[in-house]
């Protein structure tokens, strides 16, 4: 059994979302978590190191962070074929699109919103306007983030974007409008979302 350390409308909801289309049983533990203003503080329920949402517990082992979480989920379930087992020629690209979402998807885009200048080799991620050309490229070219088959890289990089549009953090396109609206015309996401 898994446990989620979950709060609805937050990042966890992609856990619970790829826990959807996994198709396996879970169970989900409401935290609180500290607001944007710095209010209120870790909850001690939450196993996660800096009271953040998700965090998972599978058999004894803490997961944190939706890049690890969604590897060791996916790893754990290959027959369900949501990512590319190691081997696989697109493995390396599912592994990098995991990575992206925190390491420069997120922080370009927040960093921009909070109106911080790019500095090139000091930060480790791109310009937000750089992410954002090549987002669109990529998604004029395929279909899903790994080509034309859904994976789990959409969970957690495309429902980045998903979130990001939802908050103007991200420049609303049609390409990549085309694509969030592709995900959350599924079932699985639609039930994470309610
Ligand atoms: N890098 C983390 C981000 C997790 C995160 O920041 N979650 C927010 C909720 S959307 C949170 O828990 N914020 C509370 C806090 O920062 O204390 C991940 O990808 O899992």
């Amino acid at each position: 059994m898994f446990t989620l350390f979950h709060k609805a409308k937050s990042r966890s909801c992609s856990i619970v979302w790829l826990l959807e289309e996994l198709g396996v049983p879970y169970e989900t533990k409401a935290v609180t978590i500290r607001g944007m203003d710095g209010s209120g503080a870790i909850d001690p329920a939450n196993p996660h190191p800096h009271g953040k949402v998700p965090a998972l517990e599978h058999d004894g082992q803490r997961v944190f962070e939706i890049a690890a979480i969604t590897a060791y989920l996916t790893d754990l379930y290959p027959e369900k074929a949501l990512a590319p087992v190691p081997g696989d020629p697109l493995r390396g690209e599912y592994l990098s699109w995991l990575a992206y979402r925190p390491g420069v998807l997120e922080p370009a885009m927040m960093m921009r919103r909070l109106g911080v200048k790019h500095i090139y080799g000091a930060m480790g991620w791109a310009p937000a306007e750089e992410v954002e050309v090549f987002l669109n490229k990529t998604l004029s070219e395929r279909a899903y983030l790994l080509g034309e088959n859904f994976s789990a890289a959409d969970i957690a990089t495309g429902g980045a974007i998903d979130f990001l549009m939802k908050f103007k953090l991200i420049g609303e396109t049609p390409m990549l409008k085309a694509y969030t609206e592709s995900l959350a015309a599924r079932p699985a996401y639609q039930k994470a979302m309610a």
